[in-house]
């Protein structure tokens, strides 16, 4: 296992210092694919941003059993020093591509980098395994070492051992950390991205306009509160000089694009809400935004889409797919971003580009996009080869913002407020229910900042008396329809359901 660590050690190690992509990495994507629908972003969401350095963990711990097992075998092979050789071919040969990921990963770096990897397993496990001797001494107990001298000698050898091998582990342990520092990062400001209004729940303020507007989350989201969801242990890190678009596939013009030629596009700036599909009910992976971008439409025509196309298909370059249909694709409203809230797109958002979408679920906006491929078949995105839903369109939605879970609110009036959201369908009306959902109010709708952006609404309330008060809310989307009350998980196609809130009204 100590060899397991020396492994892990020069792994990480270009990892840190090279951005060299590790074994467990190149290896995740199949694994993930290889776990049952939801379980993968099950793990991801719900374990919040836990879950990726918990999995990076979890699969360099294997790599140091695995070590383990290998060091047994090796223990019993007459030439130990061939397995390591195996170890090497065998991830480049049949690992790697088993995995997707090519022979060596398609990198003679990579290559070298494992080979060395091996190297330093082989050597560990020659350094510092030694074969009990076949002796006929009694098992030597440490308190009997002092007085027998080979026994003093083998105690003394085996402590500098023990101490090489924890060094190794220490090594290990400690890279791995530096590593994780650099895991694709969660919003620097929290787990929550629906803000809640203050840390307390909305105080009883006796300015109720003031607690009224204070009921709801910020229109726009600061950019570094935006909800982020990726699948990777770590995001491209891209450069916009070095980074290429190809818009290719049944095109009359096959064109390679510069980050300068689309900033030089006419640009649209505009608020789009994202949500993703393993949004629960009253979750926080939703956010809204102000972006630039550029019409992807525009690109298109350019490019000369021939008749027989039915699909876009696009790829991005942590290995991610997605596809929208021909008629979506061209829709004006979706944008080749490359701005938000004024600012270059941050890297766990999508630098340089990423494409942004009005009513579908943000797996279908796909981030670091480099190849843009017009097709006449659909092929099933990243997500969808787990199992989730290929329309992905928004479900109507509404959560409740303020007041707080178990909150309890002071008597008198208290402002309840929250977002609503229904993708390109718009959302025409929310309705909230003071007495877990036997009779419904109209809420206020504030103003929203575009046709499908989310809806921020609010109410006053006054309870008649003190007491346990459960508050639902629903919303009806542009076309009439109210929102499905029955409660579903994401999986497969977004939840559905009410999202409710317990108060306590003070006596
Ligand atoms: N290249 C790439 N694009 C991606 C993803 C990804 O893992 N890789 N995740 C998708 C998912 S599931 C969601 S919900 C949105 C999240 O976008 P955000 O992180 O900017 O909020 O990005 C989508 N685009
Ligand atoms: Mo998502």
């Amino acid at each position: 296992m100590a060899g397991g660590c020396a492994f892990v050690v020069i792994i990480l190690l270009a990892r840190v210092l090279f951005s060299l992509p590790t074994l467990p990495e190149l290896v995740q994507d199949r694994l993930v694919l290889l776990l049952p629908g939801p379980a993968f972003s099950f793990a991801l969401d719900r374990l919040r941003y836990l879950g990726k350095p918990l999995l990076f963990g979890v699969l360099l711990l294997l790599l140091t059993l695995v070590g383990g097992l290998g060091g047994v075998a090796m223990s019993r092979m007459r030439r130990a020093a061939t397995l390591p050789v195996l170890a090497w071919i065998a991830i480049g040969l049949a690992i790697l591509p088993l995995a997707g990921a090519g022979v060596f990963a398609g990198s003679v770096i990579i290559a070298l980098v494992n080979l060395l990897a091996c190297a330093a397993y082989g050597l560990a496990f020659r350094v510092l395994y030694a074969p009990s001797p076949p002796s006929s001494t009694p098992a030597v107990g440490v308190t009997h070492v002092e007085d027998v001298d080979p026994g003093n000698h083998a105690a003394r050898y085996d402590r500098r051992r023990l101490l090489a091998g924890a060094a190794l582990g220490i090594a290990a342990i400690g890279l791995a950390w530096r590593a994780a520092g650099r895991l694709s990062a969660p919003p620097a400001g929290a787990a929550s991205t629906v803000p809640s209004t203050g840390p307390g729940g909305t105080p009883a303020s006796p300015l109720a306009v003031d607690s009224l507007s204070a009921a709801v989350p910020p229109a726009v989201t600061p950019s570094e509160r935006f909800y982020v969801v990726s699948k990777n242990l770590f995001d491209p890190d891209l450069d916009a000089d070095k980074w290429g678009l190809r818009i290719d596939g049944i095109v009359d013009r096959p064109r390679s694009l510069r980050f300068g030629d689309i900033a030089a596009l006419p640009s649209v700036r505009a608020p789009r809400t994202l949500e993703c599909i393993s949004n629960e009910v009253g979750g926080d992976l939703i956010s809204n935004g102000l972006w630039t971008g550029t019409r992807l439409g525009d690109l298109l025509r350019e490019a000369g889409v021939r008749a027989a196309a039915t699909h876009v298909l696009f790829t991005c370059a942590d290995g991610f797919t997605s596809s929208l249909t021909l008629t979506q694709a061209t829709d004006p409203s979706i944008l080749l971003a490359y701005q938000l809230d004024d600012a270059p797109l941050p890297k766990n958002h999508g630098f340089p580009v990423r494409v942004l979408g009005t009513a579908t679920y943000g797996m279908k906006n796909p981030k670091w996009v480099t190849r843009i491929e017009v097709a006449s078949a659909n092929r099933p995105g990243f997500w969808q080869q787990q199992g989730w839903d290929e329309q992905a369109i928004v479900q109507t939605m509404s959560v409740v913002t303020a007041p707080d879970n178990n909150a309890t609110v002071s008597p008198g009036t208290t402002p309840i407020g929250g977002i609503a959201f229904a993708g390109d369908r718009g959302v025409t009306r929310v309705e909230v229910s003071t007495d877990a959902g036997s009779t419904w109010t109209d809420a206020e709708l504030l103003p929203s900042l575009g046709p499908s952006t989310w809806t921020l609404w609010r109410l006053q309330w006054r309870p008649e008396k003190p007491g346990s008060y459960l508050i639902v809310v629903r919303a009806t989307d542009g076309t009439g329809a109210v929102q499905p009350a029955r409660r579903t998980t994401p999986f497969p196609v977004g939840a559905t359901g009410y999202h409710q809130v317990h108060v306590r009204v003070a006596a």
